[in-house]
């Protein structure tokens, strides 16, 4: 299958594209290399020292006799976007194109300007170019599980069937997003739940939980590696706790430390992301993928990180400091998650054996964690 990859210089792109290519795909890709200006703005970087794009595309020729195209540019752009999709004609375009920060987004109105014209811009100019170039092309979209926000009752997968004053029907489920970042989900969902109405588009829309982990089997070499940011912007939580118990830095759930989200594996978001691909939807079919491996408290992940790190020496302490965002701190959390087994998933690791790779790995990147050690305590405030 050919497949195209919007946001393939990303924490999940690049490893997806070699991942992708190893199953016999042939893939493609595009990116703006926004992700790498952006960390630098808050002055922080990749605890991996990942290298330029050119450099990757080499290594992985040279690694596996495989090549990977790639094209630089904007979706935001709708004529580049028009063009490399009328050039490639996929059969598939996985979207992880967009700014993937909850604190970024939150920073201020152009961060929040920026965040929303990105990710919802970006979106629609694939839509408009699909429905021209390659209207039986199958979109899968990373939206995210946080576009329900934290409701106190279950979470099905995208939809739910209602009785109101005496009358049925199968609804989108509500969205109660908790930043800025989460809101331009909701808005892609919505944009693409119609596009696949009135143009018999098909799109398989992810809501996926928090990823972690930097280890999978394709990064047979260090040029190959992907990016693994821990800051209190680009960092998300477990991949935080873990760089801080690599420099002696207390772990830091925020506030009781109740929130509970779904958390994967990278190696398994490639799994679950690539059955979704091998298995596309009908012309015309949205349909939701809720995707994770197991919901976890934030308290709960933090002492996993402490029990392993102690297997390599490292004496990590937990430091529930005062919560920088507007959010439940105990809360019900029972989301659904059955399309995804139903076609074949099966976490590879549990999250201790996950945390028993990862961590060694990052202790080899000590010193360029320590090196950005102002960057983890949280600064960005909701309600400021
Ligand atoms: P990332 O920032 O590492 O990757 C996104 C890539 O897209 C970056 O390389 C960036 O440069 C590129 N990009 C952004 N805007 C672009 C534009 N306008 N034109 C071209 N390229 C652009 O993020 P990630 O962690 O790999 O996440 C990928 C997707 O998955 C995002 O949509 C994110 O919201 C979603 N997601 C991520 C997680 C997670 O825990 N990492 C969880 C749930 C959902
Ligand atoms: N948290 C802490 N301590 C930290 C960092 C985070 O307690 O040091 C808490 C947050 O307050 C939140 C939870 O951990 O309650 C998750 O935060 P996060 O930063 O790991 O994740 P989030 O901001 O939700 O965003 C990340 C990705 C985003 C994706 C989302 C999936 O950056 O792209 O959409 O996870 S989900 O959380 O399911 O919406």
């Amino acid at each position: 299958m050919k497949v195209m990859i919007m946001g393939m210089d990303g924490y999940l792109g690049w490893t997806l594209s070699m991942y992708l290519s190893g199953r016999g795909h042939d893939v493609c890709g595009v990116d703006n290399m926004s992700r790498r200006r952006n960390v630098q703005e808050i002055e922080s970087w990749s605890a991996t020292p990942i290298k330029s794009m050119k450099e990757r595309l080499e290594a992985y020729k040279k690694a596996t006799g495989r090549e990977l195209r790639f094209y630089e540019g904007d979706l935001q752009e709708p004529s580049f976007t028009d063009l490399v999709i009328a050039k490639e004609k996929p059969d598939c375009i996985v979207h992880l194109g967009e700014i993937p920060s909850a604190p970024y987004s939150m920073i201020d109105l152009d961060h929040c300007n920026y965040t929303q014209m990105n990710n919802i811009i970006g979106t629609n100019n694939i839509l408009f170019a699909m429905k021209k170039h390659v209207p039986e092309c199958h979109l899968l979209k990373l939206g995210t599980m946080g576009e329900y926000g934290t409701p106190n009752v279950d979470i099905p997968e995208g939809f739910f069937e209602i009785e109101y004053r005496g009358r049925k029907d199968t609804l989108p489920f509500p969205r109660q997003p908790g930043s800025w970042y989460h809101l331009t989900k909701v808005h892609g969902t919505y944009n693409i739940m119609f596009a696949c109405k009135i143009w018999q588009l098909r799109s398989t829309d992810i809501m996926q939980g928090v990823v972690h982990g930097v280890v999978t089997d394709d990064m047979v070499n260090d040029d190959l590696l992907t990016r693994f940011d821990f800051d209190e912007v680009w960092g998300t939580a477990l991949n935080r706790f873990c760089a801080q118990a690599i420099i002696g830095h207390e772990l830091t759930p925020y506030g009781r430390g109740g929130q509970t989200r779904g958390y994967l594996a990278l190696r398994d978001s490639m799994q679950c992301l690539t059955i979704a691909i091998e298995n596309p939807p009908d012309a015309g079919e949205y349909r939701v993928f809720n995707q994770f491996d197991e919901c976890y408290s934030v308290n709960k992940l933090a002492e996993y990180v402490v029990k392993v790190s102690k297997e390599f020496d490292l004496d990590a302490k937990i430091w529930n400091i005062e919560n920088p965002r507007l959010e439940a701190e105990e809360h019900y959390y029972e989301p659904d998650m059955k399309h995804l087994p139903n076609l074949g998933f099966k976490p590879t690791y549990t999250l201790e054996d996950e945390l028993r790779i990862t961590i060694p790995k990052l202790v080899e990147y000590k010193d360029r964690i320590e090196a950005k050690r102002q960057s983890i305590m949280p600064k960005i405030k909701w309600t400021a």
